[in-house]
């Protein structure tokens, strides 16, 4: 009997030990995810320090583009709406309810990716800004893939000029769209696999 007792207390500590577990790891990773958290507040002097008037579109491309917010409204303008920007850790960190710019794809099909017959798709496409925060897409994502449609340079959200930099680049698409939201955007380069 007292045996029994004995096996039956062993058997609900394992239990209880099995619900605990998953718990603390949760709380891991919720403790992680702070430390790591995306968004220091921003002060007005930090912004205009990483401000760019203009970016370049450079590397394996025929025609090295500079383009202003001026030269980006001389492409095909899109409008996007209920625009939300969600970090990895899930939190939303901006709502955009419309947003303007131009289709990635169009400002490369301007510069012209340098391409040796139909084979040669390997590229992948290098957006950074002057803090070194960078997103990368690739040749396929952007040109036969729906994506394509989803990847925009903006320069106006809600009506007004953007804020951090002049220019942000989005994936529409992502599920998550914090990581590849491109504030202070400097450059586009297109680089071929090696
Ligand atoms: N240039 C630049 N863009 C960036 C970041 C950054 O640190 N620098 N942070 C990214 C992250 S982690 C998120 S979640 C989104 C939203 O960040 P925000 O809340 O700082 O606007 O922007 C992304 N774009
Ligand atoms: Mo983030």
């Amino acid at each position: 009997m007292k045996k029994q007792v004995y096996v039956l207390a062993l058997f609900a500590l394992l239990i209880f030990s099995m619900c605990q577990n998953p718990k603390t790891a949760e709380k891991t990773i919720k403790v992680q995810d702070k430390k790591e958290s995306c968004s220091s507040p921003l002060t007005a002097t930090d912004s205009a320090k990483y401000v760019n008037h203009r970016i370049e579109i450079k590397g394996e491309i025929e025609t090295p583009l500079q383009l202003t917010v001026d030269s980006l409204k001389k492409f095909p303008i899109k409008t996007i709406t209920d625009f939300k920007i969600v970090c990895q850790s899930g939190e939303t960190k901006k709502i955009d309810k419309n947003a303007k710019g131009v289709l990635l794809k169009d400002i490369l099909e301007k510069a012209k990716i340098k391409q040796n017959g139909h084979k040669d798709r390997n590229f992948y496409i290098v957006a950074s800004a002057s803090d070194d925060y960078k997103a990368t897409f690739s040749w396929a994502e952007l040109f036969n893939n729906p994506t394509g449609e989803n990847v925009y340079v903006l320069f106006e959200e809600n009506g007004k000029p953007i804020k951090n930099g002049e220019m942000i680049l989005i994936c529409k698409n992502d599920i998550k769209t914090g990581p590849r939201h491109v504030y202070w955007l400097k450059s586009i380069e297109v680089y071929k696999v090696k």
